[in-house]
């Protein structure tokens, strides 16, 4: 059922291609993927025989109160690097994007990032606090905050901003797993932060907020107040249930489409300020660092970006004849406009049928229906937002940025599929 590359990220195989090299693959895809997939009826046990499962009762309603996955897809599950962070704590682990679809993440595989473990807290005990340049400083509980007029449901995608900073220098980690697992996409629930601060009054010269986390992490960062007024949320829920632990139980900010750093978790304060704190997490970390010893600041928005999540290495293609290819594509700035995909490495490009709902800073579903005869293919995908922003290719963003930076690796990705299938990580230069 997995791959052998789907257990671990620690095979680092890089793989440089020149586009010439890949003999014969200038042709688009043939769209004209409806022949039969499945094959003609012919007597087949599983279908003739009566199964187990078939003929025994199965376990009642009282077996799992709160339901879990089938024993069958065991392989759908968070995966981690092990060189990449040195501790379970302060740690990070990636979502599986080549096992899902449509375009929300369920809670048990969110990715997670932690800067010191998961904080467990009591909601009875949690207060969320708001203080610094306020007429009245307030201290809300849990059950203030659910009682209170204006709640709102929006869907949104947290990108870490080293979502790829490991492929930076070129192709690394063999997966879309792990080269974009750094993201869901979750509903949530909670009051809008504007209603929360003009309860307690703004005061003229308040310009920034700063969330804290009541991990041990006490994550902190500076925000912007139009950006605080505009769309943040201070969210309780997360796909229509309570927040999981991991993804700060039982209050996080969420900032749309800017960098996952910003989304503070168990939050417990809100601080309103004239300026910006310079804390660490905007000097010393996410920043980013040029070719010229000089740095980016404060580059909070994450650019569109899109991948291709199968075929991709942990779910290389299996058949030849009729196939879907699919991916995933975003933007911190706003809608999903188009999607275009490249089979012969960036020469040929057609567009792709995106399917279901297009949400402004949510993840946008994309399909191309295709024949695949066996020949090698040179895999890309293209987004380009309601900006008129398009993603570029990884020599775009080095030709800009250097390769010093781990934030904000946007770079089109590209897979290899070999004549038997098996998928890679490369890069065409
Ligand atoms: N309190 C707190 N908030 C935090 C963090 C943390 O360590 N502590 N990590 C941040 C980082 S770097 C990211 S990318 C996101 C990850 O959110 P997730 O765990 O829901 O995926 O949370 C952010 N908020
Ligand atoms: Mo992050």
């Amino acid at each position: 059922m997995t791959s052998k590359v789907d257990d671990s990220a620690q095979g680092s195989r890089r793989a440089f291609l020149r586009g010439a090299a890949v003999a014969g693959a200038t042709a688009a895809l043939a769209n004209k993927a409806v022949a039969q997939a499945a094959a003609p009826a012919k007597p087949d046990p599983l279908i003739t025989d009566i199964q187990d499962w078939n003929r025994t009762l199965g376990p009642g309603v009282d077996a799992a109160p709160y339901g879990k996955p089938s024993p069958f897809e065991k392989h759908v599950v968070r995966r981690n690097v092990p060189w990449l962070t040195a501790d379970a704590i302060s740690s990070i682990n990636f979502t599986p994007l080549h096992e899902l679809d449509g375009v929300i993440t369920p809670n048990g595989v969110c990715f997670e990032r932690h800067h010191s473990g998961v904080a467990e807290i009591d909601p009875a005990k949690h207060r969320l606090m708001i203080n610094g340049l306020v007429d009245k400083p307030l201290i809300f509980t849990m059950e203030d905050l659910k009682r209170m007029p204006g709640r709102i449901n929006r869907p949104y995608f947290l990108e870490c901003a080293a979502n790829g900073g490991m492929e930076w220098r070129g192709a690394q980690l063999n997966g879309c797993q792990f080269t974009h697992g750094m993201i869901h996409n979750v509903w949530y629930t909670g009051i809008p932060l504007k209603t929360l601060l003009d309860e307690a009054g703004v005061k003229t010269n308040g310009k920034w907020i700063m969330p804290e986390g009541a991990d041990s992490a006490a994550m902190t960062r500076s925000i912007p107040i139009e950006k605080a007024m505009k769309d943040c949320i201070v969210a309780w829920g997360m796909n229509g249930e309570a927040l999981r632990a991991e993804q700060g139980y039982p209050l996080r900010i969420v900032v749309p489409g800017w960098e996952g750093n910003m989304w503070v978790k168990w939050l417990r304060r809100i601080e309103v300020g004239d300026q910006p704190w310079h804390h660490r997490e905007e000097t010393s970390k996410y920043t980013d660092l040029l070719a010229d010893g000089r740095s980016r600041r404060f580059t909070w928005i994450m650019d569109a970006k899109s991948v291709v999540t199968n075929p991709s290495p942990q779910a290389p293609l299996r058949h030849k004849g009729p196939n879907v290819l699919t991916g995933l594509a975003w933007s911190g700035r706003g809608s999903i406009r188009r999607v275009d995909v490249s089979v012969d490495g960036g020469r040929n490009w057609q567009t792709a049928r995106i399917d279901g709902p297009v949400s402004p800073l949510s993840l946008t579903r994309f399909y191309v229906d295709f024949d695949w005869d066996g020949r090698e293919l040179l895999i890309q995908s293209r987004a380009m937002d309601d900006t008129g922003y398009v993603q570029p290719t990884k020599d775009e963003l080095r030709k800009l940025r250097g390769t010093n930076s781990i934030y904000h690796n946007n770079g089109i990705q590209t897979w290899l599929v070999r004549g038997n299938g098996e998928t890679e990580n490369v890069e065409i230069s």
